[in-house]
């Protein structure tokens, strides 16, 4: 990664600056957290070429090999901890965007926080706050894309629900372009939600939604729940469908299409 081509090229005004680089870090999450509650300014992003304890939701891991984009964000929006995953919602509406608008993939949102390529993840976001006293301090919201990755590359476990975005388009691409343009997107989004609130991000979102509309399963920690995925309230909480006719809202889990 040339990082001085990206502070080159950068247009944001805050997203990015700084933007600090490491070869390797642990997580850049972790690394995030510790810098924001040093007082590290918001618009912060820390980015990484490789990462030996990328983390994913619910302490998962997140394979983090040299060749994708791993950053994390601290930003400092005035908001409650039951709000946290709005800005899950602003940053995979943001990157959809910037993957359909680069490269014309058809990039979709899986709920809540996966963008999938040709129904393959290719992106997970893990958005965490620090809370004190109800009010959220500073947030973390943590960015894995593969990009300049051979999915034969990746552990047999997930080999068959993840790609790359060098896969898709069968070419490596410009990581310092592509990170240039995710973060002018981001901050556009950021600031759009600021000024608006969710609701404007909850329709981009429904839009490259891929999930609504279809059997689903989903998994919440040791329930599963089957239904038809009907829509998204107004805090981002999955509506579903059941079997019996019923609706049920769900604040967390992990989605899963049954039929594509
Ligand atoms: C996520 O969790 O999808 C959030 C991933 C966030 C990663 C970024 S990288 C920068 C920042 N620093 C971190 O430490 N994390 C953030 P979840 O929805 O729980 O999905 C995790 C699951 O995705 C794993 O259990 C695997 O099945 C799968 N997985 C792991 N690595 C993957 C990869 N590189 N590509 C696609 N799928 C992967």
């Amino acid at each position: 990664m040339h990082v001085g081509k990206v502070k080159e090229r950068l247009e944001t005004s805050f997203v990015g600056k700084p933007l600090i680089y490491y070869r390797r870090v642990s997580s850049t999450n972790d690394v995030g957290k510790e810098l924001a509650k040093k007082g590290v300014t918001e618009g912060t992003v820390i980015l990484a070429e490789t990462q030996t304890k990328g983390r994913g939701r619910l302490g998962r891991k997140w394979v983090s090999p040299s060749g994708g984009l791993w950053f994390s964000l601290i930003l400092r929006p005035k908001i409650k901890p039951k709000d946290l995953p709005q800005l899950t919602f602003m940053a995979a509406t943001a990157i959809a965007k910037t993957l359909r608008s680069l490269y014309k993939l058809r990039a979709q949102i899986k709920w809540p926080n996966d963008i999938l390529v040709n129904n393959r993840k290719v992106c997970g976001i893990l958005t965490e706050g620090h809370t004190i006293n109800e009010t959220v301090e500073f947030t973390v919201v943590g960015v894995g894309i593969n990009v300049n990755l051979e999915v034969k590359a990746f552990p047999s476990t997930i080999r068959s629900i993840a790609t790359s975005l060098q896969k898709e388009l069968g070419k490596s691409v410009d990581r310092e372009k592509l990170l240039c343009s995710l973060l002018m997107q981001i901050e556009n989004s950021y600031l759009t939600w600021r000024k608006e609130g969710f609701k404007s991000i909850l329709k981009e979102f429904r839009t490259l939604s891929m999930f609504l509309g279809k059997h689903v399963k989903i998994s919440v920690f040791d329930e599963r729940i089957m239904g038809i995925a009907e829509d998204l309230d107004e805090t981002g909480a999955l509506i579903v469908r059941l079997p019996d006719g019923t609706r049920k809202k769900i604040l967390v889990g992990d989605l899963e299409i049954l039929e594509l």
